[in-house]
């Protein structure tokens, strides 16, 4: 049996089919993770949903930001955006076994035989991993509760509390734990979030740094798999850890890793149009 790691699809199903033809991946036999962000933005989200829970039992994914965004929307607690390509999976007949399939996805991924973590974002400097995984336990437990997931998703949304502390319950307490693993890129060492910050890692406001970057980081030394941030173009320069959003919504690249071989395979995505008519260059900055 092979693992396999992909990066952000974002609805990007013809890029995916390609690495997966590319590596004769078989369902029977190999298993895939996937960084979250399985859907938007792209061009096939409802196909590409289908596609996955047609091999839910050879694959394993966890959530990213747009992932609950539409699971927001599918509740009616947010609306569609401007941008969002979501509207096909909430009309279509099937989407109620999409959605139940989709929100009982983890947010956090660890794989005790190989020692890896699989994650959206990434895990705050001041978390163990296994604080990381009780704290992501919470999230997950919210999601799959009938009763609790409508208030969490309305609570969800924010860049406040900018950092965690013990003291956090309620909406504030969840929505710092799903910001940490599904929207983080810059923090403080003690995990105070910078939320606006998209671009490389030159471009860290004064007093944060990318949250893998930091060294007093308590995952140091830990494998960890993750995505949502295509301007490091599949580059973090941090030993055991795998940067695999290379930016095929906008244009470049889908990123497959051999988790163990650690081959990486790539398929190009088709070129995206400039969107409105002054839009004359594409900015690689995937949306917050
Ligand atoms: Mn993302």
């Amino acid at each position: 049996m092979a693992l396999y790691a992909v990066g952000d699809v974002q609805g990007c199903l013809q890029p995916l089919k390609c690495l997966l033809e590319r590596v004769h991946f078989d369902p029977a036999h190999d298993h895939l993770w996937l960084v979250g962000d399985l859907v938007n933005r792209g061009p096939q989200s409802l196909e590409t949903l289908r596609f996955l829970y047609a091999m839910r039992d050879s694959m394993t994914t966890v959530l990213g930001n747009h992932d609950l965004h539409l699971l927001a929307i599918a509740n009616n607690i947010e609306r569609l955006k401007k941008h969002d390509t979501l509207r096909e999976i909430l009309e279509a007949p099937d989407r109620n076994d999409l959605l139940d399939w989709l929100r009982r996805q983890k947010l956090l991924h660890y794989d005790a035989e190989r020692d890896i973590a699989l994650v959206h974002a990434g895990i705050p400097p001041q978390w163990t991993l296994q604080e990381a995984l009780q704290r992501a336990g919470e999230v997950e437990e919210a999601l799959r509760d009938d009763a609790r997931l409508p208030l969490f998703l309305d609570g969800m949304y924010g860049n406040e509390p900018e950092q965690w502390s013990e003291e956090l319950h309620g909406a504030a307490r969840l929505r710092v734990i799903t910001n940490y693993f599904t929207r983080m890129r810059f923090c403080t060492a003690t995990g105070a979030l910078d939320l606006k910050s998209k671009e490389g890692l030159g471009s860290a406001p004064s007093g944060y740094a990318p949250w893998f970057s930091h060294p007093g980081r308590k995952t140091r030394g830990q494998k960890i798999i993750f995505g949502h941030w295509a301007a490091l173009e599949g580059n973090c320069n941090e030993p055991g850890l795998h940067a695999l959003d290379t930016g095929c919504v906008w244009g470049n690249a889908m990123t497959l890793l051999n988790v163990d071989s650690g081959e990486l395979h790539r398929c190009d995505c088709p070129k995206k149009q400039p969107r409105g008519k002054n839009a004359k260059t594409q900015t690689p900055t995937a949306p917050a």
